[in-house]
């Protein structure tokens, strides 16, 4: 409805002053940008679709299936790093920033996933691993064989040199994935720093050949049609000067565990902000040039304070940084067994600590952690997704999640690839591998679940694709997906993208929260986070006499989309979640 929206807009321009918490609106955006209210659908290049056999998804697969996404109703998506590389840590040590890794496929292939991209109204984002190159790179060959430009491309020390003859790292830091964050070279009898695995070597950006090789890289893929990138692990980018010896943590007792050290000079540094910003910048300038294209946006992966991150979306100066600092909490925050007030209370700190202004940001789930069905249970991945989709701002969904699929945990020891579960060994790699979570898509119940003709794929496929995939979920008359596609649909509407904020616990373990605009039906979705059933009044919460309908309601939900329920008195099943309308 055009003309309401238009009201709406004048609306915001008149009052500028009422509060729409977790809301865009500032005093110089008369309009939603298309990045502040997307869905961003990660894919993970690998495991999405093989499109030759070789039982590894690459370009071409993701090509084939962009009209699924579009389909969806999914407007947006990033994708896990495609570019060269050795693969140690699957495509996040990189060995040419500007090329396409020949398992994935060739810059051609990248070109036509652009343009299938946009001709579909899709905005691809790529995902930016700054913080290090892979040890294949002609910067580190270069670096270490100390070619003149190249000496301080990467951070390099001597170490210590023990009375014995031995030598030691320059200090205890421990890298993030075991061990000492120092790796001896050889050839130029000096330690490197690696804060991942050896074979990811620390850029130096205190280095301004650094800095400018990199913005030439953003360029580059800019050019190539790119909506922006996702900027991996930014609070690692600055080490401090000194080097000095981390505190002890306390955490743990074991001096190659990242737990021992608290990362006060390897982590956070205030120079990350300073890079961010620059960033911010090229991109900007870069939209302000290229204007026929949407906005050029940055999202910002760090697991880091809250108030860090409000700092990356604009510091106390008033200048911006990336446009979506990625909000962690409902995977780092909330478990299985958290409560309403704990959903609550995540929710609301987040738009708390947001500077006015900016597009809040959900993520439930990334290539690094358990899935949904496996954090909260099978029985929640429909008010998961409720949460995900029917909050302000932006969501982040991980491939798969739209399907509810689960992790598989039953990967054998000699079918285990992640460079961390391989490096704590056979007895404790299932509490670390990251495996689990990046099985191949399930997109059907034929071989290898319609991901690959291949005779074995790179990690093996979840038995349960038999019943769970996506061709069953569309075919059935209520699904995970389905479900999620309703949810998808009903954020086109202007309230979604406009409707004031409000969220509270009903009980321990039931919490609501509602979208209102003037003119415009309340939207309210309610989730009991529970394995019981109980009744709950609304009542006061609605504080409206009007009839709440039923929009949207999950898989196993006794209620039916269009039905009236009675606010004072609604019985939810354990785990469900409903999102309903006021009438
Ligand atoms: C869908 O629902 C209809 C009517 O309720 C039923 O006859 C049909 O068997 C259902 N189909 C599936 C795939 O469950
Ligand atoms: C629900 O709450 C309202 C307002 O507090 C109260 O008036 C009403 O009696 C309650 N209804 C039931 C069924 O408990
Ligand atoms: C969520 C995410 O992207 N994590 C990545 C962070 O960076 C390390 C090293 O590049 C990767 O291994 C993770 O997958
Ligand atoms: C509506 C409601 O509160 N439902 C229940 C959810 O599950 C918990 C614990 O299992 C119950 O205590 C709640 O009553
Ligand atoms: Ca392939
Ligand atoms: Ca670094």
């Amino acid at each position: 409805m055009p003309a309401s929206l238009i009201q709406i807009l004048l609306f915001s321009l008149l009052y500028p002053g009422s509060t729409m918490s977790g809301l865009v609106r500032s005093d110089t955006e008369d309009f939603i940008d298309w990045w502040q209210h997307t869905v961003f659908y990660q894919i993970y290049p690998r495991s999405f679709k093989d499109s030759n056999g070789d039982g590894i998804g690459d370009l071409r697969g993701i090509t084939s299936m962009l009209p699924y996404l579009a389909e969806t109703g999914i407007t947006a998506t990033w994708l896990s790093p495609i570019f060269q590389s050795p693969m140690v840590d699957f495509g996040y040590d990189i060995s040419d920033y500007t090329e396409i890794q020949p398992e994935y496929g060739t810059m051609q292939d990248f070109e036509e996933l652009i343009d299938t991209a946009y001709d579909l109204g899709i905005k691809v984002i790529l995902d930016f691993v700054p913080n290090h190159s892979s040890d294949q790179h002609e910067w580190f060959k270069k670096s270490a064989a100390r070619m003149p430009g190249y000496e301080d491309f990467y951070v390099w020390e001597d170490g210590i040199l023990k009375e014995d003859g031995t030598r030691a790292p320059p200090n205890n830091w421990p890298s993030v994935f075991y061990g000492s964050a120092w790796e001896w070279h050889e050839g130029r009898q000096q330690y490197y720093l690696h804060q991942f695995t050896k074979e990811q070597p620390d850029l130096n950006y205190r280095n301004p050949k650094v800095v400018q090789a990199m913005d030439d890289v953003i360029l580059f893929w800019l050019n190539k049609g790119v909506a922006g990138f996702r900027i991996d692990a930014v609070n690692h980018l600055f080490e401090d000067e000194s080097l000095m010896d981390e505190p002890l943590s306390g955490k743990s007792t074991d001096p190659l565990s990242y737990d021992y050290t608290k990362h006060i000079y390897s982590r956070d540094l205030p120079e990350v902000l300073d890079l961010i910003q620059h960033w911010r910048k090229l991109l900007d300038d870069f939209s302000a040039k290229h204007p026929q294209r949407p906005t050029r946006i940055m999202m910002t992966e760090a697991y880091a304070g809250l108030t860090q991150l409000a700092d990356y979306y604009e510091d106390s100066e008033g200048v911006r940084g990336s446009h979506l600092p990625f909000n962690f909490h409902f995977i780092t925050d909330v478990k299985g067994d958290s409560d309403a007030r704990d959903f609550v209370y995540n929710v609301e700190k987040w738009l708390i600590y947001m500077p006015r202004g900016h597009a809040a940001n959900w993520v439930m789930g990334n290539h690094d952690n358990p899935r949904v069905a496996s954090r909260f249970g099978s029985a929640s991945v429909d008010a998961m997704n409720m949460l995900l989709l029917t909050l302000p701002g932006v969501a982040v969904t991980y491939n798969g999640e739209e399907l509810g699929m689960e992790d598989y945990r039953e990967i054998s020891w000699q079918d285990t690839v992640d460079p961390p579960a391989r490096n704590v060994g056979e007895e404790l790699y299932k509490e670390v591998s990251r495996d689990p979570v990046r099985t191949p898509f399930q997109w059907s119940n034929k071989k290898n679940a319609g991901f690959s003709s291949a005779p074995k794929t790179w990690l093996p496929v979840h038995p349960n694709y038999l019943e769970l995939n996506l061709e069953a979920q569309m075919a059935a008359n209520k699904s995970h997906y389905q479900v999620y596609k309703d949810l998808i649909d009903l954020r086109k509407s202007a309230i979604m993208r406009l409707g004031r904020f409000n969220i509270e616990a009903i009980s321990r373990w039931v919490f609501a929260f509602k979208r209102s605009y003037p003119n415009f039906e309340t939207i309210i979705t309610i989730i009991n986070v529970s394995d019981k059933e109980q009744l709950v009044n609304l009542t006061e919460f609605i504080n409206q006499p009007k009839k709440l309908v039923v929009e949207v309601s999950g898989v196993n939900s006794n209620y039916h989309s269009g039905q009236s329920l009675a606010a004072s008195a609604l019985s939810l099943g354990a785990r469900e979640g409903l999102v309903c309308r006021l009438v």
